[in-house]
C-alpha cells in the first residue's frame, strides 16, 4: 500500500524533477510546440500552486473545476490543484450552461479555472449565481498578458506538496450520465496511485522510453489516466492533443514517434480505413476502451499496423481499467475480453445479487482499491453493494475468470424472448465492406415486444437503398444467428455521441420512437 500521509500529485512531477536527468526528460509535448521537461513542468506547476493559494485564495479540500481541452497548460493545472492540496473535478469542454450549473451546485465549486475560449457558457452559468454561491474564476490560455499566465509569472517556482492523507480526496469525476443526472464519483489520492500501478504496470508494462498519445479527453477518466497518469508516473512522455480527430491523431503518432496510443474502436477504424500516408510504425501498444471493440476493427488494425488492440472495460467509478487482457501472464482467449486486473475481482450476479455459475450472462460486479463513492448520492445503493461497484455491463464469466462482454445492461435487446446484444449484431454489420460505423437497438414491435434496428454510416461511395438493406440483412444472417438479424434499418451520416465520444444508443431510441 501507499504512505499513509501522501500528496499523488509529488508521485507524478516531483519524484523526477529530483532526478539529474529532469532538464532533459520530456514530459509533456504538443503539436503547437510546447515541450516542458520534468524541470519544467515541476516550476510550472508549482508557480500554479501559488497562484492558487495566494491569488485566488485556495485552501486545502476547496473545489477546484477546470474547463479546457487537452493541453499541456489543463494538465498542469490539474496537477497543481492537487499539489496545493485541493479537489480537481475537470469537466467536459462541451457541457452547456444548464450542466456546468449542475456540476456547480453538486459538487460545491469555490474556485474555477478556464480556457479563455470555453469562456462563453461558463459566464452565462455564473451569471445568475448569488453572490455567497459565485465561485473564483481565473481564466488560462489567454495570452501572457492576463488571467493565470500574467499571475505565474512572478511566482515561486517551488511549492511543497501539501501534506494530505491517501484517504483524502483529490478528484471528483462525474460520469457523463446517458440515464439520469451525471452521478459524481469521489477519488482519493491513494485510488490515483493505485490505477497507476494496474494497468498500465500489468498490462501496458510501460518503461521510461515509452511516449503516450491518444484521443480521449483529459476531462474522461479514460484520458486523464491514459494521457496523464499513467505515462509521468512512470517517468515517460505524453502528446496533449487539443483536436482528437482521428487524422490529427494519426498525423501527431507519426511526427512524435509514439509508442502508446489510447482510444476507442471508431478512431481505430477511421485511421485504419483514411490515414494511408502516416506512419504508425513507431507504436508498440494500442489501447481500446470506452465501447465495445468489434472484431471487424480488431482485424482491421492488426492487418493495417501488426498490433492486436488491447481491449479494456472501465468505469468513471472506478477511475480506470479493471478488466483487460492479462499479458504475458495469462494467453488471451478468444471471444474474452480479459480477465480482472491485479488488485481487482469480478463476479457476475443475477437481479438479486446472488454469484452466477460460470457461462450464465449477469451483471457485472466488481470491487477492488477503486470505487464505491458517490458524492451524496441517494443512487449508491442501487449501484454499490457490501463493497462491490455494479458496473451497468452485462457478461459471464468463465472457470479462469475471464470476462465475455455482452452489453450494457441497458441496451440489451429483448426480441421474442431472445436476448441479443447490440454489439453482436453491430460486429457483424461492420464485417461488411459497405459499413463504416453502426449502432443496434431494439424499438418497439407489436408482435416481438422489440425488434433489432440498425443505424448504418456507409462507407465509400455506396449507395443507400431496400437493395442494400436486403443485403446487409442477409449478411447478418450469415455471419450471426439469423434471429439477430436487424429488421430494421435507416442509413444516417453520422451517429449520435456524447462528450466523451461515446455513441449514445438512447438518443437512436428516442428518434425511432418520435
Ligand atoms: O467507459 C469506459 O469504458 C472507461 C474506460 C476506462 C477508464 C474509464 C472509463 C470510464
Amino acid at each position: 500500500d501507499f504512505p499513509t500521509r501522501v500528496n499523488c500529485a509529488g508521485e507524478f512531477v516531483d519524484r523526477w524533477a529530483e532526478q539529474d536527468d529532469a532538464g532533459a526528460r520530456l514530459a509533456l509535448i504538443s503539436p503547437h510546440g510546447i515541450r516542458w521537461t520534468y524541470q519544467d513542468l515541476d516550476e510550472i506547476v508549482s508557480r500554479i500552486a501559488h497562484v492558487l493559494t495566494t491569488d485566488l485564495g485556495l485552501t486545502p479540500g476547496n473545489r477546484v473545476m477546470l474547463r479546457g481541452s487537452n493541453s499541456p497548460m489543463l494538465a498542469a493545472i490539474w496537477l497543481a490543484v492537487i499539489k496545493a492540496g485541493g479537489v480537481v473535478v475537470t469537466t467536459l469542454p462541451l457541457l452547456r450552461p444548464k450542466e456546468i450549473t449542475y456540476i456547480l451546485d453538486k459538487a460545491r465549486i469555490d474556485h474555477v479555472l478556464c480556457e479563455r475560449g470555453l469562456s462563453g457558457d461558463l459566464a452565462e452559468a455564473l451569471e445568475d449565481r448569488p453572490e455567497g454561491v459565485r465561485p473564483r474564476l481565473m481564466y488560462f490560455h489567454g495570452g501572457p498578458e492576463a488571467g493565470l499566465e500574467a499571475a505565474m509569472a512572478a511566482k515561486p517556482v517551488r511549492f511543497t506538496p501539501v501534506d494530505t492523507a491517501r484517504t483524502d480526496p483529490c478528484m471528483i469525476a462525474f460520469t457523463s450520465g446517458t440515464t439520469g443526472s451525471p452521478k459524481a464519483s469521489v477519488h482519493t489520492h491513494r485510488d490515483v496511485l493505485a490505477v497507476c500501478n494496474t494497468f498500465p504496470r500489468h498490462v501496458l508494462e510501460v518503461s521510461e522510453q515509452d511516449r503516450f498519445i491518444g484521443s480521449p479527453l483529459l476531462a474522461f477518466t479514460y484520458g486523464l489516466g491514459g494521457l496523464l497518469l499513467f505515462p509521468l508516473y512512470h517517468g515517460a512522455s505524453t502528446v496533449l492533443l487539443s483536436e482528437g480527430s482521428p487524422i490529427a491523431l494519426a498525423r501527431a503518432i507519426a511526427d512524435f514517434r509514439a509508442t502508446v496510443c489510447f482510444s476507442g474502436p471508431t478512431a481505430y477504424r477511421m485511421v485504419a480505413t483514411e490515414a494511408h500516408d502516416c506512419d504508425l510504425s513507431s507504436l508498440r501498444a494500442c489501447v481500446s476502451a470506452g465501447e465495445a471493440l468489434p472484431t471487424a476493427t480488431r482485424e482491421l488494425w492488426k492487418q493495417k499496423t501488426g498490433i492486436d488492440l488491447t481491449d479494456g472495460i472501465g468505469a468513471t467509478e472506478l477511475l480506470h481499467i479493471f478488466i483487460s487482457m492479462p499479458g504475458r501472464d495469462a494467453p488471451a482467449r478468444p471471444g474474452a475480453l480479459g480477465r480482472a486486473l491485479p488488485g481487482y475481482t469480478a463476479a457476475v450476479w443475477d437481479e438479486q445479487g446472488r454469484a452466477l455459475p460460470p457461462g450464465q450472462v449477469g451483471r457485472l460486479a466488481v470491487r477492488g482499491p477503486t470505487g464505491c463513492r458517490y458524492l451524496a448520492d441517494e443512487r449508491q445503493h442501487d449501484w454499490v453493494k457490501d463493497g462491490w461497484n455494479l458496473t451497468g455491463d452485462s457478461g459471464s464469466l468463465d472457470e479462469d475468470g475471464y470476462f465475455y462482454y455482452r452489453a450494457r445492461t441497458d441496451d440489451m435487446i429483448v426480441s421474442a424472448g431472445y436476448n441479443i446484444s447490440p454489439a453482436e449484431v453491430e460486429d457483424a454489420l461492420l464485417s461488411h465492406p459497405a459499413v463504416l460505423e453502426c449502432a443496434a437497438v431494439g424499438v418497439p414491435d407489436s408482435r416481438r415486444g422489440s425488434i433489432v434496428k440498425a443505424f448504418v454510416v456507409l462507407a465509400g461511395n455506396r449507395a443507400p437503398g431496400p437493395q442494400l438493406v436486403e443485403e446487409l440483412q442477409n449478411f447478418t444472417k450469415q455471419t450471426i444467428a439469423p434471429h439477430k438479424y436487424p429488421r430494421a434499418m435507416e442509413f444516417c451520416s453520422e451517429l449520435p455521441r456524447g462528450g466523451t465520444g461515446k455513441l449514445q444508443r438512447f438518443r437512436l431510441r428516442e428518434a425511432d420512437e418520435a
